[in-house]
């Protein structure tokens, strides 16, 4: 990692007062798992180290060591300890990290012998916190060590690591320094006028105010495919009933998820998965086939499925080829008032099996499938991508925003 970060979205240097209390919490998810980590942050962490009968330690190098109770000294386990003395750890603070067994009841024992040492249990966050406070982490650096734990896909964990190496601290601190010499050329024009230097030429302000609206643009255009790599792009199959959206949804998921029959109105409520499409996230939903019905339940489905589509950020509208009234279908649809309008959708020609010589629906943007032969399956996932990810894919590599504030 860079060098000492400091926060740089508030402009004001962050104070921190010091903790005086010593923090602790078992760092690693609960369940039956080999190993967990008991984390230990703050002043009184020496002292704790000691009162477990660790014994000296040397300073990040992990130590396989015995670990007895403070009070009354009973074996609680054999763990691999790692000390950090302040300044270089992750809270800045001194720290302990106790990589004991797992399971249900060792860590727990783990955090409850280290409190009863002088610690307290931890607020969530509070070890990042103090990273922050202390000025081990930027606030998107903090942003990004939680895109980082929560990243359900690949390109929002290449993104969110690109931020904690503070690749996107470094381009906000660029653009904020092309800002200021702005600021200075405008400054000087303003107040010497008439200096020996002469005036200053028009052009240099001007150039540098288009760089910096140019620099700009670029970082902002891609905030909304940033955005939608935390939550996935909301990904609505649509169309009337029997279409053949389940058997589209499961065989985009790869496994049989919802229930496909041959008798319209199958679906009745809404069925969520997430996939990654060649890294990319998408949270796909099957809904109700949408018709005029008089029966409750369906009805139900069908507003659901409606109410869906007014959120979705893409639309794979399908449309059984083989229907002779197949034609109608997307204008049914068009005409709903939650129809997102046709740059958000994807026309799906479904069964293309069932048709000798299918012929392209005359729409934009129309893919014929099958799922019984697979044709069409992955020219659909490309369609998909371009749809949703496609400023995202063309820029490759590139310092990304990922949460509104970054727009604000
Ligand atoms: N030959 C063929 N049949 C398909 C294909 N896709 C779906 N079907 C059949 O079409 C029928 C309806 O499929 P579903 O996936 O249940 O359709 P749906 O749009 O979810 O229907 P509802 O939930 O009722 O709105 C089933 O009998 C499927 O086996 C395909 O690619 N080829
Ligand atoms: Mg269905």
């Amino acid at each position: 990692m860079a060098a000492k970060a400091e926060p740089i979205i508030d402009g004001e240097p962050v104070t921190n007062e010091g903790s005086t209390d010593t923090i602790a919490a078992v760092s690693t998810a609960p369940g039956r798992a080999a190993i967990a980590v008991v984390r230990v942050s703050g002043p009184a962490t020496r002292g704790i180290a000691s009162a477990l009968g660790l014994g000296p330690l040397e300073a990040r190098r992990a130590t396989l060591r015995n670990v007895k109770h403070p009070e009354t000294a009973e074996g609680l386990d054999r763990v691999l300890a790692s000390w950090f003395p302040s300044p270089a750890s992750y809270t800045g603070e001194d720290m302990l990290e106790l990589s004991s067994h797992g399971g249900a009841i060792v860590p727990a024992t783990m955090l409850d012998a280290v409190c009863a040492a002088g610690a307290r249990p931890a607020e969530p966050g509070e070890f990042t916190r103090r990273a922050y406070l202390n000025g081990k982490l930027d606030l998107l650096q903090v942003e990004a060590t939680l895109d980082l734990i929560d990243a359900r896909s690949p390109r929002l964990r290449r993104a969110a690591l690109f931020a904690l190496e503070r690749g996107l601290s470094e381009r906000i601190e660029a653009l904020r320094a092309s800002a200021l010499r702005l600021q200075a050329l405008i400054a000087y024009d303003i107040d010497f006028p008439g200096e020996d230097d002469g005036p200053l030429d028009r052009n240099r302000v001007s150039d540098a105010a288009e760089a910096l609206s140019g620099d700009l643009d670029r970082l902002l255009s891609l905030a909304p495919e940033g955005e939608l790599l935390r939550e996935g792009a909301l990904t609505v199959i649509a169309g009337r009933p029997n279409a053949g959206k389940s058997s589209l949804f499961n065989a985009l998921l790869g496994i049989e998820r919802t229930i496909v029959t041959e008798v319209p109105g199958t679906t009745r409520d809404a069925v969520e998965a997430l996939i990654s499409v060649d890294g990319y996230p998408f949270r796909l939903v099957d809904t109700a086939g949408i018709r005029e019905s008089d029966e409750r339940i369906e009805g139900m489905g069908i507003e659901v499925a409606r109410s869906y589509l007014g959120q979705a950020d893409l639309v794979l509208l399908c449309t059984d080829v083989g229907r002779e009234e197949a034609e109608d279908d997307s204008d049914t649809l068009a005409s709903l008032p939650e129809y997102p309008g046709p740059d958000r959708v994807i026309n799906v020609q479904t069964k293309t099996d069932t048709v000798s010589g299918f012929i392209r629906y005359p729409a934009t943007r129309s893919i014929g499938i099958s799922v019984r032969t697979g044709e069409g399956l992955e020219a659909l996932r490309d369609a998909m991508l371009t749809s949703v990810f496609e400023g995202l894919q063309d820029a490759g590599e590139v310092p990304l925003v990922t949460r509104a504030r970054h727009t604000w």
